[in-house]
């Protein structure tokens, strides 16, 4: 009857996020491990902050809307590519690739999409580099091949990026010209920042290369 229907509704949709959730705890071990391999072995952190989220059923449901297409969950597997979602915050532009490149060329991982969003910034002034990856998660009756969005960035494009989402929520994505301006001038001064600091790390490992003995301030930046 229809409460049975219902239950397995909601049944099959709790099983089907289940995946994306084992999806980001893979994607996680795997930016631990290069954390904790990379802080044996240097004297900085590439990575500053790590923070992931699973989309609610509601904001997925408004995605399939969106793009015009079915709800059912092969559908949904196809085209909303961003139901997992990790966001991986770097101290320096470089650092950001690396953290890219380390994670693209592990073999289980398969890089779906890549934007750089940091060569080519969106008009509005944001900067990130995107990748959607397909992982495998292994349950006992099969594997899926489980698709998550890591976003990459310095911790100046993050604070961007986290200030014009509050602006854009606030006037409902229809932000004044005069403040968009505003965010665009504010974009280019957190690329300087971005160029300035990768200048002061250089003269930081130059420091290292010289023999300095003791910890060089800003080493572990
Ligand atoms: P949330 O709440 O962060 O998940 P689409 O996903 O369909 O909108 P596309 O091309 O697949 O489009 O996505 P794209 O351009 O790779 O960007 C997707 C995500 O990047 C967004 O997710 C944001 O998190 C972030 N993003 C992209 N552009 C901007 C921007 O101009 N400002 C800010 N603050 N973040 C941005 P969601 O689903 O929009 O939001």
């Amino acid at each position: 009857d229809a409460l049975v229907q219902v239950r397995d509704a909601q049944r099959e949709l709790a099983r089907f996020r289940m995946g994306y959730e084992f999806g980001i705890e893979e994607m996680l071990t795997k930016i631990r491990i290069l954390r904790g391999e990379f802080r044996q072995t240097h004297d900085h952190n590439p990575i500053e902050h790590v923070s992931s989220r699973l989309k609610s059923i509601d904001s997925i449901l408004e995605k399939t809307a969106r793009y015009g297409c079915a709800a059912d969950p092969a559908t949904i597997r196809d085209r909303v590519l961003d139901i997992a979602g990790i966001r991986i915050t770097c101290s320096f532009v470089s650092d950001a690739y690396w953290v890219a490149d380390m994670l693209s060329s592990q073999p289980d991982v398969e890089v779906v999409r890549r934007k750089d969003y940091i060569a080519e910034p969106k008009a509005n002034g944001y900067r990130s580099l995107h990748l959607i990856v397909r992982i495998p998660v292994f349950l006992s009756d099969r594997t899926e091949h489980v698709p998550v969005e890591v976003q990459i960035r310095t911790i100046a494009m993050d604070f961007w990026a986290s200030v014009e989402h509050k602006l854009s929520y606030k006037y409902r994505g229809d932000v004044p010209a005069h403040l968009r301006t505003e965010l665009q001038q504010a974009a280019t001064t957190a690329a300087e920042l971005d160029a300035r600091m990768s200048l002061l790390r250089d003269e930081v490992r130059d420091l290292g290369a010289e023999g300095v003995t003791g910890t060089p301030p800003g080493a572990d930046l």
